[in-house]
């Protein structure tokens, strides 16, 4: 307990456990228990020898590789001296098999249009595509950028640079001129991919237009090619600017995926850091793809008739690894929306669901929140009895709202896998194995085989059990990022400088004592109230349980007596903003994690600050809480009346 240990309290108690169905465990791949265990154990007394085999058996290799690891800190090499590709491993592998008709893509559009593209039909357009590539100069280890909406050419442009050896870096479609362009930059890319337009929430998204004003700054891009989709007006440049169906009419559809070595630069893909400055989180070849397909196949118990909806957007590192790399190399159907959720009306998801009999559906704690507060009676129209399988990610989800998810969504009967991962682990780190791990509303469960998590204080010792502390990686593993493109040193210093020879992931989290991994947040959000160091999830998950609230942020602010005080934004979906539910709100807390974590303020708000993946920016609430002007990034703000709003509502 207190500050000078780095360890965090922990208030939350919940109890509720949810073992897997005697019949859902029978038809999984790893059934019990045990067989987790025993997988674990194998992986953990040897993590290379356990990736190696693995290698061998689920890639395609042009060459086989020598080594399975050189790891010369913080920089890992896997499956050194190998070569492959990994548009092979997505595509080319499953063309010789059975699976050549079936459904790689079911994709709908925002306005209802719908197309469906085969393994051997993906393969034609990808072909043709890496051949327009190549005709415009991309050559292995160029840089591509690509802001498109979700169509199914966004997925094709990825697995083209993928086939070529060239590198995508993929920008959410919906951020400005400026992000694109410093993105542009950073990678000195010499190709841009968009569209005219893109649909969202029935308006046109103007992403040429977007595009346009970038370009403007991005010297280093020379061609530019558009794909036509909402048909709108767009001013197309002499010598820079080329539509996607005049070069795709004349390419030919002959084209053999390039062998390139196992680190091979994949993709860069930019998250935010706090200084402003975009970090293009660095993926490779054969280490990103085998830990995407092998972590698609344990966590979301894969079987060949499911229909797997990952309802995230490309421009996230969810959409690379569950709608792209990860899916397709497993042979998976994936169903790709393109649109928003509330879009004809607030049931649009649940429209899908029944209409494709999804079996699988991967989405994220702010959907799940808007869903409860949109409210019931949009899922009771639906036949939701196809799903098998439900799982979450990008925040941790409050109980509460896992109960609703799993009642509601998934009719008491579907697991739910909780995973926790991040952009530099390229795949899932922990959840559970859906057949086999019994699981808890609010925990992400355990590890994955040959994935190492330890709990360190500040001293670099592990927790004892129920103390939160700093979660690090204690070896690699084939899918870590292999560093900040063009910022070594900011790699080191980010990931591997606060302990020796430890991956520092940047989140709290608490072991229980069943060995259950509970994330508490950043560690940069904990709240420290007299010594006692809070979680934000924990007092966000308190006030979520009350039945008025939807939504809730919970950031320290200074505070002479305490150091800081516990500020709470709040979303309400029932109830009236005022005094008396904040006093309410107040003892609803008091009595559910105590006295310590009792919000001093209260701000009721009709939305929170979040990223486009959905995450709640509490930095940028924070400054609010303590009436200052961010100064910190907000490139990624999804929606920057939200901040507007909230700093007015102070005035
Ligand atoms: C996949 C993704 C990473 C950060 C991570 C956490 C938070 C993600 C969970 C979660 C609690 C989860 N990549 N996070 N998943 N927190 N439970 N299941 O989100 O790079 O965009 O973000 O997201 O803080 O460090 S990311």
């Amino acid at each position: 307990m207190g500050t000078d240990s780095g360890q965090i309290d922990t208030v939350m108690q919940e109890t509720r456990l949810f073992p897997p169905s005697a019949e859902f465990a029978a038809q999984s791949r790893i059934g019990s228990l045990a067989a987790y265990q025993k997988l674990y154990d194998q992986a953990k007394s040897n993590p290379v020898a356990f990736w190696e085999e693995l290698a061998r058996k689920e890639l395609h290799w042009f060459k086989p590789f020598e080594r399975g690891l050189v790891w010369e800190e913080p920089l890992a090499q896997w499956f050194v001296g190998g070569q492959t590709n990994a548009c092979y491993n997505c595509v080319d592998v499953h063309l010789a098999s059975e699976k050549r008709n079936k459904a790689a893509f079911i994709w709908e559009g925002e306005p209802g249009d719908t197309r469906t593209l085969t393994y051997q039909q993906l393969h034609r357009e990808v072909c043709k595509f890496a051949n327009v590539l190549k005709g415009l100069g991309v050559k292995q280890g160029d840089r591509v950028s690509i802001y498109m909406p979700m169509v199914p050419e966004l997925a094709i442009a990825m697995l083209a640079c993928a086939r070529v050896g060239a590198i995508h870096s993929v920008v959410f479609g919906g951020f400005s001129a400026e992000a694109v362009a410093d993105r542009n930059n950073d990678a000195q890319a010499i190709l841009q991919i968009t569209a005219d337009g893109g649909y969202r929430r029935g308006k046109n998204l103007p992403l040429k237009e977007t595009v346009d004003a970038a370009l403007a700054k991005s010297p280093s891009v020379k061609n530019c090619i558009v794909l036509r989709r909402t048909g709108s007006t767009v001013t197309m440049q002499e010598g820079r600017d080329h539509w996607w169906h005049e070069l795709m009419d004349r390419a030919s559809a002959d084209c053999p995926a390039e062998p390139v070595d196992s680190e091979n630069s994949l993709f860069i893909l930019y998250t935010s850091g706090s200084t402003g400055k975009p970090k293009g989180i660095r993926h490779t070849t054969a280490g990103y793809t085998l830990f995407a397909k092998k972590t698609f196949e344990w966590v979301f118990d894969y079987r060949d008739d499911d229909l797997f909806w990952c309802t995230a957007d490309c421009g996230w590192v969810t959409g690379h690894s569950y709608i792209v790399y990860g899916p397709l190399a497993a042979g998976a159907t994936v169903l790709m929306y393109e649109g928003a959720p509330n879009w004809p009306a607030e049931d649009r998801f649940w429209d899908i669901v029944e209409k494709y009999r999804v079996t699988v559906l991967y989405t994220a704690p702010t959907a799940i929140r808007a869903f409860i507060k949109w409210g019931d009676h949009h899922v009771d129209k639906h036949d939701l009895s196809s799903l098998r399988l439900l799982g979450s990610v990008g925040e941790g989800i409050n109980p509460e709202a896992w109960m609703w998810y799993h009642r509601k969504i998934g009719g008491g009967r579907c697991p739910i896998v909780d995973t926790w991962w991040q952009t530099e682990t390229g795949g899932i780190m922990m959840s559970p194995l859906p057949g086999a791990i019994a699981t808890k509303p609010g925990s992400c469960t355990k590890p994955l085989p040959g994935v190492i998590p330890e709990i360190l204080d500040d001293d670099g010792k592990p927790v004892p059990a129920n103390h939160g502390g700093c979660l690090v990686m204690s070896h690699p593993w084939p899918g870590m990022l292999r560093g900040i493109w063009g910022d070594d040193k900011r790699y080191q210093e980010q990931y591997w400088s606060k302990f020796p020879h430890r991956y520092l992931a940047g989140d709290n989290a608490r072991i229980d004592d069943d060995g259950y991994y509970w994330i508490m947040g950043r560690i940069d959000d904990v709240i420290n109230v007299s010594g006692h160091r809070l979680s934000t999830i924990e007092v966000e998950s308190a006030l979520v349980s009350h039945p008025c609230v939807a939504e809730a942020a919970a950031v320290g602010r200074p505070d002479e007596l305490k150091g800081q005080a516990v500020s709470v934004f709040v979303t309400l979906k029932s109830g009236t903003a005022d005094d008396s539910l904040r006093e309410e709100l107040r003892k609803h807390v008091r009595k559910e994690i105590g006295a310590l974590a009792q919000p001093d303020d209260i701000r009721f708000t009709g939305a929170l600050p979040k990223t486009r993946s959905g995450k709640i920016m509490r930095r940028l609430l924070r400054d609010i809480a303590a009436g200052k002007e961010s100064v910190g990034d907000t490139t990624t703000l999804e929606d920057y009346t939200v901040l507007a709003k909230l700093r007015s509502d102070e005035e």
